[in-house]
């Protein structure tokens, strides 16, 4: 908890007055858009843009101005959590669900920063089951495309009933043993019909922001 606060709130540094901000969605993230929110009440002028429904309520809590791509084309700044960070800085994301729009956020920023405490930080990613959402229509056929890739799909549910993510999407998490190749695996997905997007970021981040093992603030 004290960890993500440290690492949430530090992020902070990279948003500047008049900024446009990619704001994330997750339990790190959440002190970043907590103390922009403190920022906002003391002046700083910023436009956030929201990954998700639950991301966009608590900025509108904490006062942050909340745009869209109606009136916006470019993100000075997107700012997101992470379920794994790799020694080359790919990301697998999306444990929260809200992968889809993380991405398309994550891409139109100028700078993407990750917020990630030191359990995040892993020599190969894959030990943390990479989601995919896909479409509700063919679930069956798209799982066992997903399968032949290499992967072992297990569709998210609470209680019995499919998770739905806020584009109305189902997500498989599914163990992948060997993701030597994260942009081959994250381009083979996407080209199977039936998947709208997966969690692996590859390529994206521009600074990971996490602790050392005497919980100094490390950007990497
Ligand atoms: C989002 O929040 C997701 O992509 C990821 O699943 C999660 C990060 O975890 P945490 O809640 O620990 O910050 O960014």
């Amino acid at each position: 908890m004290i960890d993500k606060k440290l690492v949430g709130e530090k992020a902070v540094d990279f948003v500047k007055d008049g900024m446009v901000v990619g704001l994330g969605t997750g339990s790190t993230v959440y002190y970043t858009i907590i103390k922009l929110g403190e920022l906002v009440k003391e002046g700083l002028s910023i436009i956030g843009i929201p990954t998700s429904i639950q991301t966009e309520e608590l900025a509108k809590k904490v006062g942050i101005p909340i745009g869209d791509f109606k009136e916006i084309e470019q993100i000075d700044v997107a700012i997101d959590g992470a379920d794994e960070v790799d020694s080359n800085l790919n990301l697998i994301k999306g444990g929260g669900g809200a992968l889809l729009r993380e991405k398309i956020i994550a891409k139109a920023a100028k700078a993407f920063i990750v917020v990630a405490t030191p359990p995040k930080m892993v020599e190969k990613l894959g030990a943390f089951k990479l989601p995919v959402e896909v479409v509700p229509f063919g679930t069956e056929l798209t799982e066992k495309h997903i399968c032949e890739l290499g992967g072992e799909p297990l569709l998210r549910q609470s209680e019995g009933i499919p998770f739905m993510t806020d584009n109305g999407n189902y997500i498989f998490d599914c163990i992948f043993l060997d993701i030597s190749n994260p942009k081959k695996l994250e381009e083979h997905l996407n080209i199977i019909p039936g998947v709208v997007e997966n969690g692996l970021f590859v390529g994206m981040s521009d600074t990971v922001i996490t602790l050392d093992r005497n919980k100094n603030v490390l950007f990497i």
